[in-house]
């Protein structure tokens, strides 16, 4: 896999993430208009844009841009660009939108700096990222080898570390789709998955999903057609915590699966799911 180019420093690019995520946080949450509205859909009707989500996207890229010129830049919204340093910014400006478009206060802000190249799945990985909750507060924050940490308000950061469980006494995480077809797929494995834990979770944003396995407060998540700015961040947090993430077969998580948990659970969890995906045969795929 990619390395840090030589003179980058993923602390410093931590410091940035955190910084700028907690600036979109605040826009978010204070320039939200009353009566917000969809902007447009995406992949289907319940697939929303609100203008929040694209002002948010906005400002991070003018920020990242100023601190961070040589970098790339790729975000759920439109407006990208491609840099030459090495280093891509990988942003959701608003993970969890129907969370925000409800005011369920379940949703992130998510900045993370990779390696690689984010828009082919196994090729990329993350150097340090932050993933902000404005609404509770919750400041989440990792980078290489730095380890994976957690403030809320003026609390000091409190370093991460994933446990382990059995299967029958873990509480999942996971998430569905905006294709009815993808949804019906998801919920024929759900019902192979839920006899098998505690009990399942359905939080409604990825990112703060994975901040969950890094604190414990999930102790497994998994969950189908993810994107690089949904988990980019959060899978560098779930694994400088000690967790494993990945797809089904132990490789780089991609579209087609993210499993993120302690390693005896990531195998427990991921043999379930072999098997479900197996059962329960292909997405009907339009
Ligand atoms: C969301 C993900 C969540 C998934 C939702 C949606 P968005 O991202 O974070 O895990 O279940 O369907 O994709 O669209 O709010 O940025």
């Amino acid at each position: 896999m990619h390395t840090v180019p030589p003179g980058t420093d993923p602390a410093e690019l931590a410091r940035i993430a955190l910084t700028v995520a907690i600036e979109a946080g605040e826009l978010i949450m204070d320039e939200r208009p009353d009566g917000l509205g969809v902007a447009e859909t995406k992949s289907s009707a319940t697939d929303v844009v609100t203008v929040m989500d694209q002002r948010s996207q906005d400002h991070l890229l003018a920020r990242l841009g100023g601190l961070r010129p040589q970098d790339g830049f790729a975000g759920e919204e439109r407006g990208g660009r491609a840099g030459e340093s090495g280093i891509t910014w990988v942003v959701d400006p608003i993970d969890g939108t129907v969370n925000y478009l409800y005011e369920i206060p379940a949703y992130a802000v998510s900045v993370a700096a990779v390696v690689g190249d984010p828009t082919t799945d196994g090729t990329w990985q993350p150097v340090a990222g932050a993933v902000v909750n404005p609404v509770t507060g919750e400041r989440y924050t990792a980078w290489l080898e730095g380890g994976s940490w957690r403030a809320v308000g003026d609390e000091e950061p409190r370093r991460l570390r994933v446990a382990e469980t059995s299967l029958g006494q873990a509480l999942c995480g996971t998430g569905f789709g905006y294709d009815a077809d993808r949804r019906a797929w998801q919920a024929a494995v759900l019902t192979h998955v839920l006899p098998q834990v505690r009990d399942i979770r359905r939080l409604g944003s990825a990112a703060l999903d994975l901040c969950r396995v890094a604190e414990g407060s999930l102790d497994v998540y998994y969950e189908r057609g993810l994107n690089p700015w949904d988990i980019a961040a959060g899978w560098l947090v779930a694994t400088e915590a000690g967790a494993l993430v990945s797809d089904l077969y132990g490789h780089a998580p991609r579209a087609e699966m993210t499993l993120a948990a302690a390693p005896g659970l990531h195998a427990a969890l991921g043999a379930v799911l072999e098997g479900a995906v197996e059962q329960v045969g292909p997405e009907n795929v339009r």
